[in-house]
C-alpha cells in the first residue's frame, strides 16, 4: 500500500480532512519536547486548527528526548500523519500538517539546543510525562542528584534532560543579547509552569546565578490543563487507519473526540491563535486544573490500579463494570469538595461527563499504560486531595483505596499469582520494600508510606490515613480488588 505523504496526500478519500492551508511555505515557531502521540493528538491539533484560521510561523519541529521511533516514522511521511477521533458515534479521521520536522536529542544534543535558541522558535512546549521533570513529586523541586541532571552539570552543551535542554537553549538566547521564548508545559504536573519555571532556575542558579536571575525576570512560563484521553498506538489501529484512509500511515494518533486547554495567557513572543480554536486562555489555571488532575486523572489512576487487578484490560471495561462505576461515583463525591469549580462548569455534570468518556468502548486505554509511573502520578492526583479531605474532616475511604490498589500492584504479583509488569522510576526500589514485606498489609503499607518523595513527611503519621489504606490493602489481598470495591457500598 502507498504511504501517506505530501505526495500521496491529495489520493485520500474525501471524508478524511487534510491540512487547508499552503504547508508548503509554513515556517516552524514551535520545538515541542517529547513528541509523543499525546502530543500529537492535542497541541498539534490545536495549532492545525489554528494555522486553517489565520496563517503565521507556528510550525511545529518535535524532539524525541529519548527514542528515535517518531522521527523514523513520522520524517518518511514529510511529518503528516492521520488523527483518528473515536466517538462512540463513529470514526472522523483528518490529516494534521503542523508537525514539519522531529528531531532526536541523543544523535544530536548542540542541534536541538540551537533549534531552541533560533530566532524562529518563540514558544518551547513540552510533554515528557511526569517523570522527565527530574523533580521530586512530593515538593515539585529539582532532584539535583538524578543522573540526568548530574549528566547535564557536566555537559551543559550536550544536555539530555528537559530542564537540561531549556536552560542550554535559554542560556544561548542571553549570550546572543536576545529575549527567552515562552516555555510551555503540557503535562499533568500541578502548577505546572511555575514548578517547571522553579526547576529551569534552580538548574540555571546550579551553573550561574546571573543566568538564573535573568530567567526569573524575563522567561515565561504560563500554566497549563491539558485533557484529552490519547492511549498508546497499537499495529492494530495503524491496520485500522491503512483500511479506512486507503494510505499506510506508520504514527497515526487514536483520541477520543472530546479535547479541553486552559492557558494562562502570558507569552513573551506572541502565540498561535488557539483562543479562536476553542482554547481557554484563562487568568487563573488553578481551578481548571485541579478539576482535571483530581477528577480525571486521580479516577484514572484508581481505576487502573484496581481495574487491572481485577482482570479489565481497558478503563472501557473495567468503568462499564457496575462495580466499579459505583467505586467512581464515591470517589468523586469524596474529590468534589476539593475542587474550586472554574466559572460556568457543575462539578457534578464534569464527573458525569467523565465517566461516559472512560465508558466509550471505541477507546482501548489500557489500565496498565496508566498504572505506570504511579510515584509520580499519585502525590498531585491523590494525596494533594487527601490532605485537603483530612483537613476539612471529611471521608477518604474511596482515597484511601485508590492509594491501597497502587501498594497491591506494585508488589508486582496479580490476584491470580502472574507477574505485573511495573513500569515506574522507583521500580527497583519498591520491588525491594513490596519483597521485604510479603503479604503482610501492615508492614508493606508502613514501608511504602515511608517513601517521602511520594508521601512526604506528613501522611506516613497521620492515623486517619494510614489505617484505612492498610484496611484497604489487608482486603486487597483476602478478597480481591472487585470484592473490596464493593465493600464499600
Ligand atoms: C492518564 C492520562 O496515562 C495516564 O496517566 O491518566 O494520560 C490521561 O488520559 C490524560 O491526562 C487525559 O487528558
Amino acid at each position: 500500500m502507498t504511504r501517506l505523504c505530501a505526495a500521496t496526500l491529495a489520493s485520500l478519500p474525501a471524508t478524511v480532512r487534510r491540512p487547508a492551508y499552503d504547508r508548503a511555505s509554513l515556517r516552524p515557531g514551535i520545538v515541542h519536547l517529547g513528541l509523543g502521540a499525546f502530543a500529537r493528538g492535542h497541541l498539534a491539533e490545536y495549532t492545525e486548527d489554528a494555522l486553517e484560521k489565520r496563517f503565521g510561523a507556528w510550525g511545529i519541529v518535535g524532539a524525541s528526548l529519548q527514542r528515535p521511533d517518531q522521527r523514523d516514522r513520522l520524517k518518511p511521511q514529510d511529518g503528516l500523519y492521520t488523527l483518528l477521533k473515536l466517538a462512540p458515534a463513529g470514526p472522523e479521521l483528518r490529516v494534521i500538517g503542523s508537525v514539519l520536522d522531529v528531531l532526536v536529542a541523543p544523535e544530536g544534543p548542540s542541534a536541538l539546543v540551537a533549534r531552541i535558541a533560533s530566532p524562529d522558535t518563540r514558544i518551547v512546549s513540552l510533554t515528557v510525562t511526569e517523570k522527565g521533570y527530574c523533580h521530586d513529586p512530593a515538593t515539585g523541586r529539582l532532584r539535583a542528584d538524578h543522573p540526568d541532571i548530574l549528566h547535564d552539570l557536566e555537559n551543559p552543551e550536550a544536555p539530555r534532560s528537559a530542564v537540561g535542554i531549556l536552560v542550554a537553549g535559554l542560556r544561548l538566547r542571553r549570550a546572543e543579547g536576545r529575549g527567552p521564548f515562552t516555555v510551555l508545559c503540557c503535562d499533568n504536573l500541578p502548577s505546572n509552569g511555575h514548578v517547571l519555571r522553579g526547576l529551569v532556575r534552580d538548574f540555571a542558579a546550579l551553573m550561574d546565578d546571573k543566568l538564573a536571575a535573568w530567567i526569573e525576570a524575563e522567561g515565561a512560563f504560563p500554566a497549563t490543563m491539558v485533557d484529552r484521553i490519547v492511549p498508546a498506538t497499537t499495529e492494530a489501529d495503524i491496520a485500522e487507519v491503512a483500511k479506512l484512509t486507503g494510505l499506510d500511515d506508520a504514527a497515526p494518533v487514536i483520541g477520543e473526540p472530546f479535547r479541553q486547554w486552559a492557558i494562562e495567557d502570558t507569552f513573551v513572543e506572541g502565540r498561535p491563535d488557539w483562543h479562536d480554536v476553542g482554547a481557554q486562555m484563562v487568568s487563573e489555571v488553578a481551578p481548571f486544573e485541579f478539576m482535571k488532575l483530581r477528577m480525571l486523572n486521580g479516577a484514572h489512576s484508581s481505576l487502573a490500579y484496581l481495574g487491572y487487578l481485577a482482570g479489565h484490560e481497558t478503563v472501557s471495561e473495567a468503568s462499564g463494570d457496575p462495580v466499579f462505576a459505583r467505586f467512581l461515583a464515591g470517589l468523586w463525591d469524596e474529590i468534589i469538595p476539593t475542587v474550586p469549580a472554574p466559572q460556568g462548569v457543575v462539578l457534578a455534570d464534569y464527573a458525569r461527563d467523565l465517566l461516559v468518556r472512560f465508558q466509550n468502548p471505541a477507546i482501548r486505554h489500557r489500565t496498565w499504560q496508566i498504572a505506570m509511573d504511579g510515584s509520580q502520578k499519585l502525590p498531585q492526583r491523590l494525596l494533594g486531595t487527601i490532605r485537603e479531605r483530612l483537613r476539612a474532616g471529611g471521608g477518604i475511604d474511596h482515597l484511601a483505596l485508590g492509594v491501597a490498589a497502587w501498594m497491591r500492584y506494585v508488589t508486582g504479583i496479580d490476584e491470580k499469582g502472574g507477574a505485573i509488569e511495573v513500569r515506574d522510576p522507583l521500580a527497583a526500589e519498591l520491588k525491594r520494600r513490596a519483597e521485604a514485606a510479603g503479604r503482610d498489609a501492615a508492614a508493606l503499607s508502613a514501608s511504602l508510606l515511608g517513601i517521602g518523595a511520594i508521601f512526604g513527611t506528613d501522611l506516613p503519621g497521620e492515623e486517619r490515613f494510614t489505617k484505612p489504606v492498610a484496611a484497604h490493602l489487608a482486603a486487597l489481598f483476602d478478597k480481591g480488588a472487585k470484592a473490596t470495591a464493593a465493600s464499600l457500598g
